[in-house]
């Protein structure tokens, strides 16, 4: 899969405005600032694909763009932002939670998290939901660069244990120096081909007529 070719397709701000699920979405989320935007920029090797903004909590649509032919890459709002007002959070959970729930084509969520901090309610409570409906997700550590390799191992460890995860479950990165980029790919690559596996493009017309 050419991460390189990739186009912004819609952003959509209801589940009407989604595009035909004949790819597999893989969604984006984190709080406000964690570097989701950088990530998915690094993610295709485009400096500004997605706006990185110092103006935490503004986007408010899901951002499609389309990979190779083949994938969807969905940037969904960042949460968690403080100042934005009861209303908009509401509406980040309405919208969020109808597309996790309904979008059948939604093969993993990649939840970024940083590996600076002490793993926050916000992305637990994520986490457990995601967990409750059988979603699959990916958690990704990312800000390595600001550590240490020693500080990195420890505080993935204490984020690893809050989760209940094993590391081989999750991926330490970073945008900056490329840390785990690999292994991102290599996950995403194998959850569009298997997603394509299972859809059978010759199904109308195996029976001969
Ligand atoms: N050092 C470092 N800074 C990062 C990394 N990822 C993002 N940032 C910085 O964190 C801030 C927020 O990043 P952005 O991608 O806009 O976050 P978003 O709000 O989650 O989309 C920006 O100043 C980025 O330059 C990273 O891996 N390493
Ligand atoms: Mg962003």
């Amino acid at each position: 899969m050419d991460f390189r070719k990739v186009q912004f397709l819609l952003s959509a701000h209801a589940m009407g405005q989604l595009p035909e699920p004949i790819y597999p979405d893989i969604a984006f989320a984190g709080r406000s600032n964690v570097g989701k935007s950088s990530l998915i920029n690094r993610l295709v090797e485009r400096t500004n694909l997605v706006k990185t903004s110092s103006r935490p909590g503004k986007t408010q649509s899901l951002n499609y763009f389309l990979v190779d032919n083949g994938l969807y890459l969905v940037d969904l709002p960042g949460y968690g932002f403080a100042q934005v007002s009861k209303q908009t959070r509401k509406s980040w959970q309405g919208l969020i939670s109808r597309y996790v729930e309904i979008r059948s084509t939604l093969v993993c969520m990649v939840v970024i998290i940083d590996l600076r901090h002490e793993l926050k309610s916000l992305d637990r409570d994520l986490i457990d939901w995601l967990r409750y409906l059988h979603k699959p997700f990916l958690p990704v550590y990312t800000k390595a660069d600001k550590l240490s390799r020693n500080d990195q191992q420890k505080n993935a460890a204490l984020l690893d244990a809050s989760l209940t995860l094993t590391p081989d479950e999750r991926i330490i990165f970073s945008s900056r120096t490329g840390q785990g980029l690999d292994q991102l790919r290599t996950r995403i690559t194998a959850l569009a081909t298997s997603f394509q596996g299972g859809v059978d493009p010759g199904g109308f017309f195996t029976d001969p007529i």
